[in-house]
């Protein structure tokens, strides 16, 4: 708990000193939003469109949407991430509500599972350790109790496969595992196909229910196929789960909090019960959720051009983070030659690395570099830039080697 509370308050903190330092050369690290090769905000172009679109429909007007979202933006969400020759959506299987961006939707689902999970013991839910710091809190808040289960291992910078496997194994039969879909906040360290492929068989033999975290499609390969894949193989295959969606990275609208929750069910009937059971959550929660960023979505989701033009931009995101990853890994290994393997920042996946080094290295960077960090050592790779990469490379040659 008091490490989980650090972490927060740590990240708070990363932030708000980062902006206030005055130091011309200060990296900030710590924030978890796309920024461009300037260091800034970027909006897609896409969505520019699309709000020039809206603004001159002047048939919009302000009224409530359904109390499960805008109807076409839900079908439209839910193809993107089942894929849209799913099986499960064309019998009728899914139920897709709108929800407060992908935390909206971690908590709805959260809620719908405290309520209506068959739950054989106590309630409780497997969370990777580490994970995103606010899973804790958002299950502990409707009554379920987080575990860890292994999923970093430190000594190789990557995923701890068997003990994942283990856990999965040891569990309880009908346990439920929280499962980052892509890119893993904050590792950045993903399954394998193989791997996912047993993780897949495990959960089968168990019976245990997946809910799915994807905050990040798009995000991880540049591909919002590809990295889609884990949740469709999972849905194929037949195991039981709900997939909470974000649109807050992917198209650039954190603050207008677009999401959904897509609960898969096993027949078209148990999936009308599921929508009536959600709808009276959210109802008591939000009442409806919000027009905007929905209107966004909808339209890019719904226009081939638009849509097109979305993957461009995404893949503009996505190439520039691995741009740096490469980069980043060059100048460690054969410039600075920094002691110490650095593969795993080419290898890791996303917006998010772990670096490995020490809380007291990221504490020196922090302290006298100016470079802004968490304490766990993870780095956000689009706050690397043509512009600080050199310096955040060569402070982090120097914490490695004792001499910051
Ligand atoms: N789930 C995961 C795994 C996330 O990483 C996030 C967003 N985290 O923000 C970045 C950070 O750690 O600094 C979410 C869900 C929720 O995202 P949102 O509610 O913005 O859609």
């Amino acid at each position: 708990m008091a490490d989980r509370l650090k972490q927060v308050v740590n990240h708070i903190f990363s932030s708000n000193m980062s902006s206030a330092d005055p130091f011309e050369k200060k990296v900030n690290l710590g924030v978890g939003a796309y920024r461009d090769d300037n260091d800034k905000p970027w909006v897609l172009p896409v969505v520019r469109k699309a709000e020039q679109i809206l603004l001159n429909t002047p048939s919009l007007d302000h009224e409530y949407l359904p109390i499960t979202g805008l109807p076409e933006f839900t079908t439209a969400a839910a193809k993107l991430i089942l894929g849209s020759d799913s099986n499960a959506i064309m019998e009728g299987r899914v139920t897709t509500v709108q929800t407060i961006s992908g935390t909206g939707a971690n908590h709805l689902g959260a809620l719908f599972l405290e309520r209506f999970y068959p739950w054989v013991g106590k309630k409780e839910i497997y969370l990777s350790d580490p994970t995103w710091a606010n899973h804790q809190a958002i299950f502990k808040n409707v009554g379920i109790t987080p575990i860890n289960y292994p999923y970093y291992d430190p000594k190789t910078i990557g995923l701890d496969f068997n003990g994942f496997l283990n856990a999965l194994k040891n569990a309880p039969n009908k346990s439920i595992f929280l499962i980052h879909a892509c890119a893993h906040n904050p590792t950045g360290v993903d399954p394998s196909k193989e791997q996912w492929n047993a993780i897949a068989d495990m959960m089968l033999e168990k019976g245990h229910y997946g809910f799915f975290d994807c905050a990040y499609q798009g995000f991880a390969s540049g591909n919002l196929d590809n990295d889609a894949w884990a949740v469709r193989e999972f849905v194929k295959r037949g195991v039981n789960m709900l997939v909470c969606q974000s649109f807050a990275k992917n198209a650039g609208l954190y603050g207008e909090r677009v999401g959904a929750l897509h609960v898969l069910s096993s027949s078209k009937e148990a999936a009308d019960r599921v929508k009536s059971q959600l709808s009276v959550l959210q109802r008591s929660e939000i009442s409806n959720p919000p027009t905007y960023g929905a209107r966004i979505v909808n339209l890019i989701l719904n226009d081939a051009e638009l849509f097109e033009e979305w993957k461009r931009d995404i893949a503009t995101m996505a190439g520039r983070i691995i741009d740096m990853r490469q980069q980043l890994y060059k100048v460690l290994t054969d410039e600075l030659k920094t002691p110490g393997n650095w593969d795993h920042i080419v290898n890791q996946i996303g917006m998010f690395s772990f670096t490995g080094i020490t809380p007291q290295q990221s504490q020196a960077l922090v302290e006298k570099a100016h470079i802004y960090m968490t304490a766990n050592g993870r780095i956000s790779m689009t706050g690397l830039n043509g512009k600080n990469l050199r310096y955040f490379a060569g402070c982090l040659d120097k914490a490695v080697r004792g001499e910051l």
